[in-house]
């Protein structure tokens, strides 16, 4: 009981005396602060510090006024942080920088079987839309859309079951002709 009492004395005369206890130890900056750490981040290098005071975290690295964490492309100086497709990867640095806007619907110009399946059992017509690209480079492609399906006795014809489905006019127009157009979207 004496001893407990002198322990405790002991502190806090060492704490009136502006005396520190030992810290608790940290984790070495190096091994923990990098561009995505929190700047509060406590750490060892010589001294207990931070990451911030180590100078390793939500840093500017391209120098473009924006911070790692809000900066959509870290390591490209792009400081108007445009973003064409609204994919929070800006211009600068995004690999597939594409809006497509649907540009027109044909009815007309495309694949009745696409799968392939004419002379077994089900027919599938399709037509085209045209998209346009807004962003990066522009460009163009064509996307099926689908018109509507059937299904065909295995022995008739396929002009038979086409007309069976869909109106004669209509089998005429694209029975079996990928009249879509290229490049085909990839979307
Ligand atoms: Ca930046
Ligand atoms: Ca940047
Ligand atoms: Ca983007």
């Amino acid at each position: 009981m004496r001893s407990k009492f002198v322990t405790g004395l002991g502190i806090a005369v060492l704490l009136c005396l502006g005396v520190s206890l030992p810290a608790v130890a940290q984790p070495a900056c190096e091994g923990v602060c990098n561009p995505l750490m929190d700047c509060r981040m406590p750490c060892y290098d010589g001294g207990y510090i931070t990451c911030g005071e180590y100078q390793s975290c939500n840093a500017d690295l391209d120098g473009d006024g924006v911070l790692w964490w809000n900066d959509n492309c870290p390591q490209h100086y792009n400081p108007a942080q445009a973003d064409c497709d609204g994919d929070n990867i800006g211009d600068t640095c995004d690999s597939k920088n594409e809006k497509w806007v649907l540009v027109s619907t044909d009815y007309d110009l495309c694949y009745i079987d696409v799968d392939d399946h004419l002379l077994f059992q089900t027919l599938e017509a399709y037509g085209k839309q045209t998209y346009t690209n807004v962003c990066g480079s522009g460009g163009t492609c064509i996307r099926h859309y689908f018109l509507g399906g059937g299904d065909c006795p295995r022995p008739l014809s396929s002009a038979y079951c086409c007309d069976q489905a869909f109106p004669e006019e209509v089998c005429d127009m694209f029975l079996k002709k990928d009249l879509c157009g290229t490049p085909k979207c990839d979307f």
